[in-house]
């Protein structure tokens, strides 16, 4: 079953239309914005929410940068797996990747030669998750289930994320 943050954090009724942007320094590549684009489309999708890409950081809503190790905020990140991204609870919308992992945007990992490869579409739909404020769920399937194996597509919500962020928004 899904489950929230502790005191329900949301964004408010009064924020349906949030904006994302990326951290300038990181000059991500369209194909790899494209896999961000994809994943808050989802969820969407099963909410009242939109998401559009401003190329204000410092206004967006929700701030996305890929960081190595130590990067100010208590939270380090520790190179090839362990850690592999966090996010934070609303109004935080600090979403910060491990820039030191393999990461995957396109192809069938599964048959990834890198032992290592993660892929990002399924961590960006997980770590959005949270940004909207869910927590974990113990539904295996769901996107939010706190476990995912390396080489591992996992990007369609179950009904289990969706009730929980229909419970939200
Ligand atoms: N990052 C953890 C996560 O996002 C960070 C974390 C631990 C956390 N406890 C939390 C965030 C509670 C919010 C609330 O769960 S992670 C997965 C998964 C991670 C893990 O790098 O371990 C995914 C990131 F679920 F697959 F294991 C993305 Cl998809
Ligand atoms: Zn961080
Ligand atoms: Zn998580």
């Amino acid at each position: 079953h899904y489950s929230t943050f502790p005191g329900t954090p949301v964004w408010p009724p009064s924020r349906r239309d949030l904006t994302y942007a990326f951290l300038p320094e990181n000059k991500l590549a369209d194909d790899v914005k494209a896999v961000f684009l994809r994943a808050f489309q989802r969820w969407s999708a099963a909410t009242p929410l939109n998401f559009s890409e401003t190329t204000s950081f410092y206004t967006a809503d929700i701030k996305i940068g890929f960081f190595s190790g130590d990067h100010g905020d208590g939270e380090p990140f520790d190179g090839v797996l362990g850690t592999l991204a966090h996010a934070f609870s609303p109004p935080s919308g600090r979403f910060h990747l491990d820039l030191d992992e393999n990461w995957v945007i396109t192809g069938d990992i599964s048959t990834s030669s890198v032992t290592s490869a993660v892929d990002l579409e399924s961590v960006a739909v997980h770590e959005i998750g949270h940004l909207l404020g869910l927590g974990h769920s113990s539904v295996e399937e769901a996107i939010m289930f706190p476990t995912i194996s390396s080489r591992t597509k996992k990007v369609e919500l179950a009904s289990d994320d969706v009730l929980g962020i229909q419970s939200l928004y």
